[in-house]
């Protein structure tokens, strides 16, 4: 019997192109920089985000931290949503190890920041403050429910970062996610960043990794950055193949992740019990909450649901998030409709 796991994309397995390209892949020294799939993996990630370099790293985690390693110094300062990945999930270690300052502004229902807010944001010259350095933004935004910072907004944050003297970095974990949802190509929507992570091991089905983006002298200081945290890897151009299958064939279907988080909304909209945050999801993701008619308890529903083979992650009380990958195909979505209206009736 499958198992439909929704708990998230970074549960997807390897498709067998990419298990064969990881057999097969030529690898040597990274951390001497003398593995050739890991340098073909860069020079393709460059490439489709537009920037002049690229870092391989073994998760978007340590390239957000990295990224903010090489854009601040200890004290300064980041600006960031409350609801961002890097704000809450990232284990504060842009403080812990990095020894950077976070100012956090609300995030928009969509994801976005106020570009005012972030102007007011902006710390003025006096010793009492600490500088601010960094603007970081999420697309697509994961807390706020996979949504889509749209491209005039990308755009109009970039200016308003580098006029007040901001650099600009983007949590591109799900970016490609964005970019098949716009129909943008993804270098055309991150043009005025300075920095972007993305993942290779969410939507794209890549077993590990992720990709840090920018210019040559920005990614030269982030290599150093992840040889501080450990990240230097050795012979990993076996994950790097499996990355550039993951570039090279398993964007464009990113849309169909869509089309299916669309109907699993559709359908859970149709359930007594089961209220459907955003009715037509902008990706993959699709968050729902139980009616205060529903007697079960938060991890009452997951435990019966599991029991019928269905996986959902828990995001608060009584809040669940269910996200659609590579696994998940178009007849799973009626089964974990009939799934949820029989824990719930
Ligand atoms: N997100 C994971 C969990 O950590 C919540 C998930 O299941 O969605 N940026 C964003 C926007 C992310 O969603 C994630 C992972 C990361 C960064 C970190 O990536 P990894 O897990 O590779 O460190």
């Amino acid at each position: 019997m499958k198992i439909i796991d929704l708990r998230s994309d970074t549960v997807t397995f390897p498709t067998p192109e990419m298990r064969e390209a990881m057999a097969r892949a030529d690898v040597g020294d990274d951390v001497m920089g003398e593995d050739p799939s890991i340098n073909r993996l860069q020079e393709l990630a460059a490439e489709r985000m537009g920037k002049e370099a690229a870092l391989f790293l073994p998760s978007g985690t340590m390239g957000n931290l990295a990224a903010v390693m090489a854009h601040c110094g200890r004290g300064d300062e980041v600006i960031l949503g409350n609801q961002s990945h890097t704000f809450l999930f990232e284990g504060g270690g842009i403080a812990y190890l990095a020894g950077v300052h976070s100012y956090e502004l609300p995030n928009l229902p969509d994801g976005r920041l106020d570009l005012q807010a972030v102007r007011d944001a902006l710390r003025s010259d006096d010793v009492h403050y600490p500088v601010s350095r960094l603007l970081v933004l999420e697309n697509t935004h994961n807390r706020c429910g996979g949504t889509v910072l749209p491209l005039e907004y990308m755009d109009a944050a970039a200016e308003t970062a580098h006029s007040l003297g901001l650099s600009l970095h983007i949590d591109g974990a799900r970016i490609f996610n964005a970019a098949v949802a716009l129909d943008v190509p993804a270098n055309r929507l991150v043009q005025g960043a300075d920095s972007i992570t993305f993942c290779l091991s969410k939507g794209l089905s890549a077993p590990v990794g992720s990709v840090l983006c920018g210019t040559r002298d920005f990614i030269n200081k982030a290599r150093r950055m992840r040889k501080h945290l450990g990240g230097g890897m050795r012979q990993a151009g076996v994950l790097a193949a499996a990355g550039i299958v993951a570039l090279e064939k398993m964007v464009t279907r990113l849309g169909e992740d869509h089309k299916h988080a669309q109907a699993l909304a559709k359908g859970l909209a149709g359930v007594d019990g089961v209220i459907v945050e955003t009715p037509v999801p902008a990706t993959n993701m699709v968050f729902v909450h139980l009616s205060d008619a529903v007697k079960a308890d938060t991890k009452g529903v997951v435990q019966s649901l599991a029991g019928l083979n269905v996986k959902v992650g828990v995001v608060g009380s009584r809040r669940y998030r269910l996200v659609t990958h590579y696994g998940i195909e178009a007849g799973d979505i009626q089964t974990v409709v009939e799934a949820f209206r029989s824990v719930l009736q």
